[in-house]
């Protein structure tokens, strides 16, 4: 939707509820993102969609295979760096500007939103970032913020050429083959490896050693891990607790602004009814109207559902 065809009626409203508003939330997810060339998660093309992607967020995937598990995160650790912050990721860091008042929460973890200049102070990250870095040793604090070596070791090397899918090479290095994977899924569109039909002597992902893994420099045996939140790993305790701090203040909050996020992560999508609960209005800013808080027809009397992209819609509603 370009700013032309947003509906005259609705972008009045809403400015006139902007202006008059102060305390101010907005919930972000991979949509944001989408128009900077990075895949979201559940959509078509999504990294989510495939199996072997939503199985590589947990724990147990790192504990099991290391390995593989950093060569998914230094494919999208790569793919981040290439990438740059759009029209929608300056839009919310120039309202942040000029409303202290109001704070976001990011489930991307991509970095984008602070390479916009998105003030940290205003910026929290629910599910962490690709960029962050810590020790797994139980007995090391060792967490780095900041890390954007890339690769972060020589063995996860991701190809300088977009990797396709080379059958039968048996030079792969484990992150090309891993690349190319999720090209070759990315650009298929396919929802798994399987569907790709690619049989499994195909696409080599070999086990790097583990001592070519990324290590930690402060206890020295450690193996570090991506400073991103798993399934079934709570959120940041120092992040919630500012979030609830700011929702559970007595002032009521106006708006809450929610785009490009299916909302079906908890307890991140459970923000939007907090804040409904505290008087506010709810902005959805999504290509598929289906993709509403609460589900389809999850939008009350009085809320705004503005469909397209959101590097269009936003730079427009925000003026
Ligand atoms: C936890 C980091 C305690 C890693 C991610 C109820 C309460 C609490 C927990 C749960 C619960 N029910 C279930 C759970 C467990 C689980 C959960 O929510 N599961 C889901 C699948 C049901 N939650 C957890 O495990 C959380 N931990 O609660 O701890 C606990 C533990 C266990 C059991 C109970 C309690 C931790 C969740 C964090 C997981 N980590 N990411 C990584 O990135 O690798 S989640 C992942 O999904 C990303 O962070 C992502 O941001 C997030 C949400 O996805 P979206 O951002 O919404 O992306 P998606 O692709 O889905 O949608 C994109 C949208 O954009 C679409 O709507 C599309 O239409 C739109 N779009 C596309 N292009 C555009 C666009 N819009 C605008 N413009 C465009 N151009």
């Amino acid at each position: 939707m370009s700013s032309s065809s947003i509906p005259k009626a609705d972008l009045e409203s809403f400015s006139n509820h902007l202006k008059q508003s102060r305390r101010i939330l907005a919930l972000l997810g991979a949509g944001l993102s989408a128009s900077s060339g990075l895949p979201t998660f559940r959509g078509t093309g999504g990294l989510w969609r495939s199996h072997e992607a939503t199985s590589l967020a947990t724990p147990e995937a790192f504990a099991q295979d290391a390995a593989l598990v950093w060569q998914f995160y230094s494919y999208r650790r790569h793919m981040a760096l290439q990438a740059q912050p759009n029209l929608a990721h300056h839009a919310l860091a120039a309202l942040a500007r000029r409303n202290p008042e109001f704070i976001t929460l990011s489930q991307n973890v991509d970095g984008l939103s602070q390479r916009a200049g998105h003030r940290a102070s205003q910026l929290h990250l629910l599910h962490g970032s690709l960029f962050d870095v810590r020790c797994t040793a139980f007995d090391c604090d060792f967490i780095q913020q900041n890390n954007f070596t890339d690769p972060i070791v020589p063995a996860l090397a991701i190809p300088r050429e977009q990797a396709q899918l080379k059958p039968s090479e048996t030079d792969n290095t484990g992150a090309e083959a891993a690349s190319s994977l999720y090209n070759a899924m990315h650009t298929a569109n396919a929802s798994s490896a399987k569907e790709l039909d690619i049989s499994d002597d195909r696409i080599e992902i070999p086990q790097i050693p583990h001592d070519e893994l990324p290590h930690c420099p402060q206890c020295g045996d450690g193996l570090l891990r991506p400073g991103v939140v798993w399934f079934g790993e709570t959120l940041p305790r120092r992040t919630m607790a500012a979030v609830d701090a700011f929702i559970d203040e007595p002032r009521k909050i106006d708006l809450i602004l929610v785009v490009g996020t299916s909302a079906k992560v908890y307890p991140a999508a459970g923000y939007v009814d907090e804040a409904r609960a505290k008087g506010a209005k709810v902005a959805v800013v999504n290509m598929d109207r289906k993709d509403t808080p609460g589900g389809p027809g999850g939008l009350q009397e009085g809320d705004w559902f503005f469909e397209g992209d959101a590097s269009k819609i936003l730079p427009e509603i925000l003026k």
